[in-house]
Formats: structure tokens, sequence, C-alpha cells
């Protein structure tokens, strides 16, 4: 593998931007290495700038649900930026992305779109405390819902890979304010509603964690915090910025049948676009202004070009037979990924919901935080190599989902797995 042109640009990259990337998750700090800097992706592959070309299972860390410049979101952008991108006005487009989520999303009324997943976790969280009119919050350890101040305690993906999952410069009072229970323990949640029967304002959680790499919640525990809110007057908030259109047309919350009172979205709603949305039961939505007394506001919120991306994938994704092409392509990924890896008896075990996965290399099973920590973090970093000597980019840390795309082929799976068995061959 060539990098050269990479890292010509990333030493150049390194003297204007902070570690030479704008989101510390591609540093390849995690894996060691040069970022490979991408020139352009088409489907399922990308090309960096050296001409090496990839199969991508990063997706943009998972908004590429339809693949890389899918023909109808690009002819959608061309013709929206042709009117212009931005007005700061109200366009048609905002209404009918609104529309595609209240009417894919059971427990979403009403919605209001902003322009990241952690502006819409943000913005649920201060929903929350407002309706409630109550300060704490209980997030999980391991999971992550953005970089806003109170939710980067005990906080999952980036912060967790690069050993800060508490960040620097998140007052002490902010970070009283959130309390961290562990994800798929009921007991753990259920002590702090004992200890503050009336401050909770609400729990915030990933309906299927994914970012202390794929963890799905055990049988019956978002039930329990369903029950758990509904007896304590708080609100339940699920952070479907990457399940959201990922595991189901309905989300998680109809893969599981749960409604919860806020849902915050990202990624996909955006179709590879800046955009993010929360939105949820109407008397709580009712409370923004400006209806209500919960402020939050966007200069970009809702442009044109970001929704017309969000419209044509929410779109594609309605076609019949849509998700169960995702689940076969994902199952026959890992199953086939499953094989590999037994056959060189390297400990390890893939979680894996819908077409959102994780290989940890760890005996299992993978039901917590702990378990994904006992992983073997070195030997993800030199398998990540070789899959990338293979032509196969995964996510660069062990730490994150994999994502399958409705422009692989069963060809791109197969050589994968081929791939897969190469790579793993080299770790033993
Ligand atoms: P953004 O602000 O990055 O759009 O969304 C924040 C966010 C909120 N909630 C969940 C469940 C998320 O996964 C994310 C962002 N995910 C990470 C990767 N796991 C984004 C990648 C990055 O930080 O560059």
């Amino acid at each position: 593998m060539q990098l050269s042109k990479s890292e010509a640009l990333f030493t150049e990259a390194q003297k204007y931007i902070p570690g030479g990337v704008n989101s510390p998750v591609r540093s390849f700090r995690a894996v060691g290495g040069t970022p490979p800097f991408i020139a352009r992706g088409k489907g399922s592959r990308v090309w960096d700038v050296d001409g090496n070309e990839y199969i991508d299972y990063l997706g943009s860390w998972g908004p590429l649900v339809l693949g890389h410049s899918h023909p109808a979101v690009v002819a959608a952008l061309k013709k929206t930026a042709e009117g212009g991108t931005s007005f700061g006005a109200p366009v048609e487009g905002e209404i009918e992305l609104a529309k595609l989520i209240c009417g894919s999303l059971p427990s979403v009324e009403m919605v209001r779109l902003v322009s990241s997943g952690t502006e819409a976790c943000m913005s649920a969280i201060r929903l929350a405390r407002a309706f409630t009119n109550r300060n704490k919050i209980i997030k999980f350890a391991g999971c992550y819902h953005g970089h806003a101040d109170g939710l980067l305690v005990k906080a999952g993906s980036g912060a967790l890979t690069h050993g800060i999952p508490t960040s620097a410069g998140v007052p002490e009072s902010y970070a009283s304010e959130t309390l961290v229970a562990d994800y798929n323990d009921v007991e753990s949640v259920e002590k702090f509603f004992l200890a503050n029967p009336t401050d909770i304002a609400a729990i915030i959680i990933e309906p299927v964690a994914g970012n202390m790499g794929v963890v799905p919640p055990a049988p019956g525990f978002l039930d329990a915090l369903r029950r758990i809110t509904q007896e304590n007057g708080a609100l339940l908030i699920f952070d479907e910025v990457i399940t959201g259109f990922r595991v189901g047309p309905n989300g998680a919350q109809g893969l599981f049948g749960i409604r919860p009172d806020i849902t915050t979205m990202g990624k996909i709603i955006g179709g590879g676009l800046p955009v993010g949305a929360y939105g949820g039961r109407k008397d709580v939505m009712e409370m923004v202004a400006p209806l209500g007394a919960m402020y939050q506001a966007g200069t970009l919120s809702g442009n044109p070009l970001a929704v017309s991306a969000g419209i044509v994938t929410l779109t594609e994704l309605q076609k019949p037979g849509t998700y169960d092409r995702l689940e076969t392509l994902a199952k026959r990924l890992t199953d086939g990924l499953t094989k590999a890896f037994q056959s060189v008896e390297i400990p390890s075990t893939i979680n894996r919901v819908g077409s959102m996965f994780t290989g940890f290399f760890n005996a299992g099973p993978v039901t917590s935080l702990a378990h994904a920590e006992g992983s073997d973090t070195a030997m993800y970093g030199r398998y990540f190599h070789a899959m990338q000597e293979q032509g196969v980019y995964i996510a660069p840390s062990q730490f994150e989902a994999g994502f399958v795309s409705t422009a692989h082929s069963e060809a791109d799976i197969d050589d994968t797995i081929a791939k897969a068995t190469e790579a793993l061959q080299t770790l033993r």
C-alpha cells in the first residue's frame, strides 16, 4: 500500500489543523499509521489520493447507507444547488423531510431539524430539563451522544478510543449533573432514581450501542428503562443518530417496540450532508421556541441543500425490500467473517444488529462496556492495517461500528471475506 501523497497531505494538514483532522477518530491514533486522504467514492468503494481502492465499511461513520455518490442524491444536490443552498428562511423541503421522519418513527409527532447529532442530543437534553424542570440526566458509560459538555462524561467513540471519556474543559458543575450508569444493567439505573427520586430529567441511551463497538440491548433492558422513567416522571431519550433508518425503517424504536419521549437523529437523515434532528411527543416539542420557553436555533438548520439529500435518502430507503437486502448482505458478511476468525483461532466475537456490526478481538460475549474494553485493541490495530493492505476500509478503532450499504454486492461481501481470511493469516 503506497500512501506517499496522503503522508505529504497529512504532514501539511497537521500544520493548520489540530492532529491534522477535523474529527479525532479520523486521526488513526488508535491504530497507528497515516490516514489515507480520500479522493472520491462511488457505491461501495472509495479511492484515496494515491489511487488505492477500498471496499468501504465505514460509510462516513454511518450516513452513507445508500453508498457513495448515489445518482439520485447527486442529482438532487445539483438541482437544489442551482437554485441556492441556504436562505435562512423556511423552504418546502423542510416540511417534506419532517414528514418523512414523523411518518417513519412511531414516537415522533413533531421534529426540529439541526445540523449535527451533537446539536440534536444537546437540544434534547435541554428540552427534557425544560419539560421536567429537573437537572440531572442519566447516560451510559461507553455511549456517545456528541460533544456537548454535559454528555462528554464517560463517553464512547473517539473519547473512549483516545482515553478521554470525560473531556478536559468540562466543569465539574456540569459533569455532576450527569449520572453514568452501565449499559444492560438495570440496577445501575434504579439506584440513581432511588437516590434522586425527583431530580432526574431524563435517561439518554443509544438503543443499540454503536460507540463502544456494537452492543445490542439485553432482552427487556429498554422496556425496563421505559417503565422506570414513566414511574419516576423522567423522560426517555433514544439517541438514534446511528440506529435511525439504519436498523430498520422505523428505527430501533420500531425494532424493539419502545416509544421514547424524545428521539435524536443524524447521519442517514442527511444522506451525507450535515443534518441532525430531535423530535418526539407533541406536548414536549411544544416547549421549543418560538412556541415555548426552551430556546434552540441554527443558521443552517434545515437548509435546502442538506435536506434535499436527506429526502432522497429516506425516500430510497422506503423502497420495498431495502432492509431485507441490508440484512441479507450484513448477515452474509458477518457469517463469513466469523468463519474466517475461527479458521485462525483468534479469540473474537461479532455483534450485529441489521447492517451495523463490530468484530471484537475478544472471546465474547460482549454485552457491556467492560466486556468491550477487554478486547485486544493492539490486535485490532494489526487487523485494521492488514485489511487496509487488502483494500478493505473498516473503522480505525475497536470501539466503533462498521456498516453495510445498499451499494454493497454479494461479490463485495465474498471478496471481503476472502481478504479478511488473508489478513487474519498475517496476525497469527
Ligand atoms: P455528530 O455531532 O458527530 O453528527 O453526532 C454525534 C453523535 C451522536 N450520537 C451518536 C449515537 C453518535 O454515534 C454520534 C457520532 N458518531 C461518531 C462515530 N461513532 C461520529 C464520528 C466522529 O466523531 O467523527
